[in-house]
């Protein structure tokens, strides 16, 4: 059994990662500063599904999975140093899987304030967690939500392999292998990029357990935990700032909102269902890195083009494509190939976008759809924030 501090855990993948953990048994303490509640209000955006409280999602949770190990602590990982250092010794704590950082490349493209708001929080809370690492137990291993953004979307060294590019040296002709060059795409991804290399100095110098994980765009919103009682319900977001492409396709779908497509859609992108994120940061809580160096996994079960998938959206349901201007600046179209066999080798199985799943979604936008506000699935999301 582990004693694992989840930073971020009530949020859309932080959720049912506590709760995979507490049905295998693991004592969880859910660090938080129900800051995307609060974004939320600020935005006039919200889930389409009605999440509890978080004082009703951890007594629903207790009971459900018969565990009573599941702890709660108000906390701002950005700010709260000295209660990182409490909560490790407080609970024994072995592990902390990170999600604590503001996850939207359109958020933090919005504005100067929203995207140095951004910075401070990724880089401040990336650094505290690891400080407090190293001065409490250094034997800790930390998992971290990372991006496949961090690569950039491009195939211009082949198949993306897991972090690390095998290169020759011109100069020297040796053979050796390099923290890929990172390429992000918006300031959200630079800050992933730079976590990356605080957790190569911290492994470096301290010997740091990390694996980062590089997650593709997730869709989907519920799990086999989350199904268990109506209050453990995941979140569904499907504005333009946190939506992510599939599952605001299928809302937009759900009242028949023509899907919007930035450009031609020829962006390639890697998905993963929410249900296999969570097990995938499960098997790697509960099995560590073994070699001395960070560990990093592509955290994707396959790749799709955006035009694919609101053709897929669209002959399922009859909603018209609106191929807009694309509001952000990325290229028109890409390839992509990506090596997952890190998270495969420690047993996952990636589910594949199929029909039956994809009728899930729809099935949960189509109960809830008299909570879509279509004012918020505006792409430009400047007209509707102040
Ligand atoms: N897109 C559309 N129409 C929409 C929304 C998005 O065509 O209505 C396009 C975007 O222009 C982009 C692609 O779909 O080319 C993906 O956009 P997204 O909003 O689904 O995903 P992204 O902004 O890349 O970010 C999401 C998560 C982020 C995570 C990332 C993984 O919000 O936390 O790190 O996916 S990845 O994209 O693999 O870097």
């Amino acid at each position: 059994m582990k004693n694992i501090l989840i930073a971020g855990g009530d949020g859309f993948c932080g959720w049912p990662t506590v709760l995979e953990t507490l049905s295998r048994g693991h004592k969880v303490v859910i660090g938080e500063n129900l800051t995307r509640r609060r974004i939320d209000a600020e935005l006039r955006s919200t889930s389409i599904t009605p999440i509890e409280t978080i004082e009703n999602r951890i007594k629903i949770a207790k009971e459900v999975f018969n565990n009573s190990e599941l702890y709660f602590e108000y906390l701002d990982f950005s700010k709260d140093y000295d209660d990182i250092v409490r909560i490790i010794k407080d609970y024994d704590i072995d592990t902390i899987v990170h999600f604590a950082e503001i996850k939207s490349a359109p958020y933090s493209m919005m504005s100067a304030a929203r995207g140095r708001h951004t910075v401070d929080n990724n880089i401040n809370g990336t650094t505290n967690i690891l400080t407090a690492i190293v001065h409490t137990n250094p034997n800790i291993h930390l998992v971290h939500l990372g991006t496949m953004g961090v690569y950039g979307y491009k195939d211009d060294y082949g198949k993306i392999p897991e972090g690390y590019l095998d290169i020759q040296v011109k100069s020297t002709g040796a053979d050796t292998q390099i923290l890929w060059p990172t390429d992000p795409g918006s300031i959200y991804h630079v800050t992933k990029s730079l976590d990356q290399i605080l957790f190569q100095f911290y492994n470096k110098n301290w010997g740091i357990k990390v694996t980062d994980l590089h997650q593709g765009i997730v869709w989907g919103t519920q799990t086999r935990n989350t199904t268990k009682h109506d209050s453990l319900v995941n979140r569904f977001d499907y504005d333009a700032i946190w939506g992510t492409v599939l599952n605001r396709f299928i809302v937009e779908a759900a009242i028949n909102y023509p899907l919007t497509v930035h450009g031609t859609g020829g962006q390639t992108r890697a998905f993963i269902h929410i249900q296999d994120s969570a097990d995938c940061i499960r098997r790697s809580v509960e099995n560590p890195p073994e070699s001395n160096r960070v560990r990093i996994f592509n955290q994707v079960a396959e790749t799709k083009t955006v035009i694919d998938l609101a053709k897929m959206i669209s002959e399922k349901t009859g909603v018209d494509i609106n191929y807009q201007q694309n509001p952000r600046k990325e290229r028109a179209e890409n390839s992509l190939e990506v090596e997952n066999h890190g998270l495969k080798s420690l047993g996952f199985h990636p589910t594949l976008l199929e029909d039956s799943l994809v009728n899930d979604v729809l099935f949960i936008a189509e109960q809830f759809k008299n909570n879509i506000n279509a004012n918020v699935i505006d792409a430009t999301p400047y007209k509707w924030v102040k």
